[in-house]
């Protein structure tokens, strides 16, 4: 029994309007009279992270006390977005928080808005995890994320000129009332230098001396579940230097050099970097890396010392989830404080390492897959490039063993790359340094098995597992469409916010004629809501009975953005040459970010905004066919999208997509998908009923035999006339006239090599369109298949991965209030 001297907070309206007013004028220090609407946003934060907070404490120490084993999520992205509405709505008090502002004069609705996106992430693999966190806490486990308070998060994309334009993302720049600075939680973390032996009865000890310290400072933000009272926690790190000033330069005048290492320790953990598809072989990034995974490390450690128990006894108490490789220098960091630190025998360090850690992949492209240089590895690290040849020593020895005379497989094992220019493979220690490894989707870990860790799977089999990626209901139904949440609460009761398989029961309203046209009249008012954002950005008018075509993802070629442009200008020939009569109208929308040194999916952006200028602006096609690129995609964009979207294009080349979970986000809105055989699309397929999903294309196995017989683009161009018109248009400059040769490359490109197979499934892809044209013209017909979709889409709640972690990898339990 906890003794009871944290008094509960009350929640209702008027004690929550004490607090609003008290934190405007106390905290946020401004009067009622004449505070701004972003003050008034402060006000509700503060009064709503009070009883966050103490919720935390209780959690902690039930945690404490019941002696629970955790689990720490090690990420360097988390795609929160904004936290407002999803904290009011998990601690139950959105309603009463609603009326205590209306009573002061304050709409909720209005500042909402104003909150900025915390988007400390590229794409899915940080959205992941922070749906993996709501799930957590919903969910009552012991889980933790460990990550980096970048200062500045995911750049903000302006079009100018058709063209992407990046701007920093000043996300602090209010202050974030979310999140409690711990100035006391901070640990050194050290680079450069070099290590020194002797000897200690015996043994050989290492020191690592030199170099360069930086300070990690922690600062927490707080995780509520949904429903219950349990309250996780986010810890991110910040760089601080050791000493503000260096006294030395100080004294001798030389104010200027006296901040230059303050200001250099401090940007380690100053910016996110933009890629979510190539590993960037800078050494910021590395030391990025290894910043957050040795704060973190000596954070658990220092936690499971102070609860009392023995180190070797870690993985009893502490599970460590790696989200991709970049924080699989963890498994050296964590032998060297075993081994170094704590003085653990090196096989006894070993054993822990693997039980405590497993690894997930995100990704199959190649140029994904992070290495770093043993040079700067040895310079940067020069401990662990140590600690790391060692591990490969012990481990070759052993694949030596499995597999006598085959020195091609030690070659290809090897943590080491020999033949590149001698780099260290994060993916393999990854992989020798985890119990359990992960693919994303169940073609994903297929692919994995048979590609890239061919070879660990055959001395390994049993270390690899399949969890298919979820989405949490909480976010992408309850608060991003809460007409249709509270339409199906009505129907069949709140529970599938929790349990997403109660969904099915919708099912039965197929022939239920009035649940159904509720069930339309919500998606028109849904785009009705998105095409006035479209209006106030764009100055473009969408009309709200077009289907609405969406593809909202990074711009990366694999995803094929390219393939719809094709399908966009083969519609508007069609109506241009009156060969459209019937068709439905249809609006195509676009949202996404291109890595800013990627200058092809650049200029894959730049084409679409050619495209809708040119469509968009066309007298002929008059509202028949428009084409929106919707500026700067991100979590809160994505959850006012996902909800007005008919038609989801989840068409990437099959075998590229580890599993995607935008299309789950749709699908569960009630928006159909096209798609290729490729991730979880198969899933969604077999989920849904083959008839409820439109499929083209090659499937995994038909693109690799296509690519092993030699795959020559230019025979589809030349046998397809629609397709070959299209192409000719790009790469002529009808929609670039003022630069007429803009698109001579790209195309050039796609006749020659056409890496993704787009010419390849460009007919399979216009007949799935055209049955796409021929269902939306049967209003009934769709919105029975659409609702058919959100209600098959219980699979696909993160709760049912997260339980997948827990049992196959993680051995955690639920601990709590239920
Ligand atoms: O697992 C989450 C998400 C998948 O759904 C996407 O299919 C995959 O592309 C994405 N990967 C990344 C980049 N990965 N790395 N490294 O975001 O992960």
């Amino acid at each position: 029994e906890h003794e009871n001297d944290l008094e509960p907070l009350p929640c209702d309206k008027d004690s929550l309007k004490r607090s609003i007013r008290e934190a405007l004028v106390h905290i946020v220090g401004k009067d009622p009279r004449n505070a701004t609407s972003r003050d008034w946003l402060q006000a509700v934060a503060y009064a709503a992270r009070e009883r966050i907070i103490e919720q935390r404490m209780y959690t902690k120490r039930l945690f404490n006390q019941e002696q629970v084993k955790r689990v720490y999520y090690l990420s360097m992205e988390y795609l929160i977005g904004r936290m407002l509405v999803n904290h009011l709505m998990n601690l139950g008090f959105y309603d009463a928080c609603c009326q205590a502002l209306e009573e002061m004069g304050v709409s909720l609705h209005e500042i909402i808005d104003l909150e900025p996106d915390a988007a400390l992430g590229n794409g899915g693999l940080g959205r992941l995890a922070a749906c993996i966190l709501d799930s957590l806490s919903t969910q009552c486990l012991p889980g933790y994320g460990y990550g980096i308070r970048y200062e500045f998060g995911m750049f903000h994309q302006h079009i100018e000129h058709g063209e992407q334009v990046e701007h920093p993302d000043n996300w602090l720049r209010y202050g974030n009332p979310w999140e409690f600075p711990r100035p006391e939680k901070i640990y050194p973390v050290h680079f450069y230098g070099y290590v020194v032996e002797h000897r200690d009865h015996g043994v050989v000890r290492h020191h690592w001396e030199d170099g360069e310290e930086v300070i990690a400072m922690a600062y927490d933000l707080p995780v509520p579940g949904y429903g219950n009272k349990n309250v996780n926690n986010l810890r991110l790190w910040a760089a601080k230097a050791t000493r503000d000033f260096d006294l030395d330069y100080f004294n001798e005048g030389d104010y200027i050099r006296a901040v230059q290492e303050k200001i250099e320790s401090e940007t380690i953990s100053m910016v996110l970097y933009p890629n979510d598809a190539t590993a960037v072989g800078r050494e910021l990034r590395l030391k990025q890396e290894y910043f957050f995974v040795s704060a973190s490390l000596q954070d658990i450690l220092a936690r499971h010392i102070k609860l009392g128990y023995p180190i070797t006894d870690l993985s009893d108490k502490v599970a460590i989830q790696l989200n991709d490789t970049h924080p699989a220098i963890a498994v050296a960091e964590l032998m060297r404080l075993l081994v170094d630190q704590h003085l653990v025998p090196w096989d006894r360090a070993w054993e822990v390492t693997r039980e405590v850690f497993a690894y997930t992949n995100h990704t199959l492209m190649p140029e994904a897959l992070e290495t770093w240089p043993v040079a700067l590895m040895e310079r940067v690290l020069p401990r662990h490039m140590q600690i790391i040849f060692d591990i490969n020593f012990h481990f070759l020895n052993e694949v030596r063993h499995n597999f006598p005379g085959d020195n091609n497989i030690v070659r290809r094992l090897s943590i080491i790359d020999e033949d590149h220019g001698r780099q260290v493979r994060m993916a393999h220690l990854a992989v020798v340094g985890s119990h359990k490894v992960n693919g994303v989707a169940a073609l994903h870990t297929e692919l994995l098995k048979r590609n890239l860790f061919r070879d660990f799977h055959r001395l390994w089999p049993d270390r690899f597992v399949s969890i298919t990626n979820g989405i949490t209901p909480r976010v992408w139904l309850n608060q991003a469409n809460p007409e249709l949440a509270q339409r199906i609460t009505r129907q069949i009761g709140a529970d599938w916010v929790m349990d997403l398989g109660r969904l099915k029961q919708l099912e039965d309203c197929l022939t239920d004629a009035e649940f159904l046209k509720d069930f339309r009249d919500i998606k028109r008012r849904n785009k009705e809501r998105l095409a006035a954002e479209i209006r106030s950005r764009l100055g473009l008018s969408i009309q709200p009975e077009a289907l609405l075509d969406v593809q909202i993802k990074r711009i990366h070629e694999y995803k094929r953005q390219l393939l719809n442009v094709l399908h966009i200008i083969t519609l508007y020939n069609r109506i241009r040459d009156g060969h459209a009569e019937g068709q439905a109208p249809r609006v195509s929308l676009f949202a996404g970010k291109a890595a800013p040194s990627y200058v092809r999916a650049k200029q894959i952006i730049h084409l679409i905004n050619d495209v809708a200028d040119v469509v968009n602006n066309d007298p002929v096609v008059h509202n028949r066919q428009q084409v929106v690129f919707f500026p700067n995609y991100e979590v809160s964009s994505a959850a006012l999208i996902i909800p007005a979207a008919d038609l989801s294009e989840q068409i990437s080349t099959a075998g590229t997509e580890a599993s995607g979970t935008g299309n789950m986000k749709l699908a569960l809105n009630g928006a159909i998908t096209i798609g290729t055989l490729d991730g979880a699309n198969i899933e969604i397929r077999q989920a849904v009923g083959e008839e409820n999903i439109f499929i083209f294309g090659l499937n995994a196995d038909e693109v690799d035999r296509l690519r092993a017989e030699g795959y020559r683009p230019g025979d589809y161009y030349e046998s397809n006339p629609e397709l070959r018109r299209a192409l000719d248009m790009i790469r002529d400059g009808f929609f670039s006239p003022d630069d007429p040769g803009r698109y001579r490359d790209l195309v050039h490109h796609l006749l020659t090599e056409d890496t993704f197979m787009v010419l390849a499934d460009y007919a399979s892809y216009i007949q799935a369109q055209d049955r796409v044209d021929a269902l939306y013209q049967d209003p009934q017909a769709w919105s029975r298949m659409a609702l058919l979709n959100t209600a098959r889409m219980g699979y696909f709640s993160i709760d049912r991965t997260v339980q997948e972690y827990a049992d196959k990898v993680w051995g955690v339990q639920p601990e709590g209030w239920n």
